[in-house]
Order: C-alpha cells, then sequence, then structure tokens
C-alpha cells in the first residue's frame, strides 16, 4: 500500500523550509531540482538515473559539456545543467559523500552539498530548489545523521540566501520522511520557527 504524501513546512521569516514525502523529485516544479550525482557527471542508478531518464539526454550533454571544461566534480561542490523535459528549469548535480563511519569528513561534504547547492541556485536567481536524500542511498550514509545535517545546513543556506525563498526535500520513502520531519521539528524547536503539518 502506498502512504499518501504529506509536507511539514517550516517558516523562517519570508521563506520556507517544506520536507515532503513519500514523492519522486523528477516531478518536482521548483526552479531547480537537485541529483545526487556521483564525480564522473555521466549518470548512475538511484536519483540519478531517474532525473537522466525523465529529463532526456539533454542533461547528459550538458554534464558533458562540463566535465570536458573541469574534470571530475568533487564531493561537496555543485553545478547546474538545463533540465530537459523536466517541469523544473534546471538540475543542479552534487556529489554526496560515500559513508566510511563517519570520521572521513561526511558531515562537512554532505553540508557542503546543500550549501553550495543553494549558492549555485542563488547565482541563477532562482526562488526554489528541491533536494533529494543525498547519500543516504547507494553512498549509505545513515538517515537519521544525514537528515540532521541536510535540514541544519539547508535552513542555515536558506537564511544566506538572495534570491531562494523556498528549499524542499522531497523524500522517496516513508522511513526517510519520517526521518527528515524529525530533523525539521528539532530544528524548528530550538529556534522558536513556526511548524506547519499538511497546510
Ligand atoms: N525521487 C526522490 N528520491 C529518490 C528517487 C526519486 N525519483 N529515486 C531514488 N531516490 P541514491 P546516493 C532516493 O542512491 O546515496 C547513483 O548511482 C533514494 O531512495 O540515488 O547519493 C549516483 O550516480 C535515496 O533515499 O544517491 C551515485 O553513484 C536517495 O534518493 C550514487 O548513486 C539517495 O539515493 C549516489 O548515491
Amino acid at each position: 500500500m502506498h502512504a499518501s504524501p504529506q509536507a511539514l513546512r517550516v517558516t523562517m521569516g519570508d521563506r520556507v523550509l517544506v520536507i515532503f514525502g513519500p514523492g519522486d523529485i523528477t516531478r518536482q516544479e521548483t526552479d531547480a531540482i537537485v541529483n545526487a550525482a556521483n564525480s564522473s557527471l555521466l549518470g548512475g542508478g538511484g536519483v540519478d538515473g531517474a532525473i537522466h531518464r525523465a529529463g532526456g539526454p539533454a542533461i547528459l550533454e550538458a554534464c558533458w559539456e562540463i566535465v570536458g571544461r573541469i574534470g571530475r566534480l568533487p564531493a561537496g561542490q555543485a553545478v547546474a545543467t538545463p533540465a530537459g523535459h523536466l517541469a523544473a528549469r534546471y538540475v543542479i548535480h552534487t556529489v554526496g559523500p560515500v559513508w566510511s563511519g563517519g570520521g572521513q569528513g561526511e558531515p562537512e561534504t554532505l553540508a557542503s552539498c546543500h550549501r553550495e547547492s543553494i549558492r549555485v541556485a542563488d547565482e541563477l536567481q532562482l526562488a526554489s530548489i528541491a533536494f533529494p536524500a543525498i547519500s543516504t542511498g547507494a553512498y549509505g550514509y545513515p538517515v537519521d545523521q544525514a537528515s540532521e545535517v541536510a535540514i541544519t545546513s539547508a535552513a542555515k543556506a536558506l537564511e544566506n540566501a538572495t534570491h531562494v525563498r523556498e528549499v524542499r526535500f522531497v523524500l522517496f520513502d516513508s522511513e526517510t520522511f519520517t526521518q527528515y520531519t524529525h530533523a525539521a521539528r528539532a530544528l524548528a524547536a530550538s529556534s522558536s520557527l513556526r511548524m506547519d503539518l499538511n497546510p
């Protein structure tokens, strides 16, 4: 049985952090969606495969062009391409850390993915961006820890952004959605922010 999607909104002044799930990021109508890519930028499985399949060859062509210019994309950095057939205008590709126990700088790299993706969106003067649960699939980052890093770093970057007004997390399964809502509730409670469930 499929759970019906839910949304938790955390209001931060004139900005909003939305936790949505279960949901498919390829169907989001935010200005940009983020791809959990690998350093080759040439596609893979998981959300990366789904984005390239749904968006068509224009995304891969733009990735080839970037690879020709900069080579591999290091973990923690982000680059933008057009979004092909997707509703979003841009795909922002970032490379999460591979989990290897937590002592190899994984939290800093994961935080950087969120910060850099929001910075790229802000440079493009976009108002909204949607993230998947970066690193929590093939890269093995425990979801309870990843959710805390993702929510905290995204909220901070959202506060500092000039154009970006909405950061949305689109979680593919109920368990991941639950973990990200826990992290968002903890953030909202610690900073006295307003929270609304299913507004
Ligand atoms: N919409 C939203 N989330 C999705 C979707 C979707 N359509 N499909 C999967 N997810 P993963 P990683 C979730 O493995 O851990 C690729 O091969 C998935 O359930 O996609 O950063 C790349 O090329 C999980 O919660 O990304 C890299 O080689 C989350 O997205 C490597 O995997 C992330 O899972 C990156 O691994």
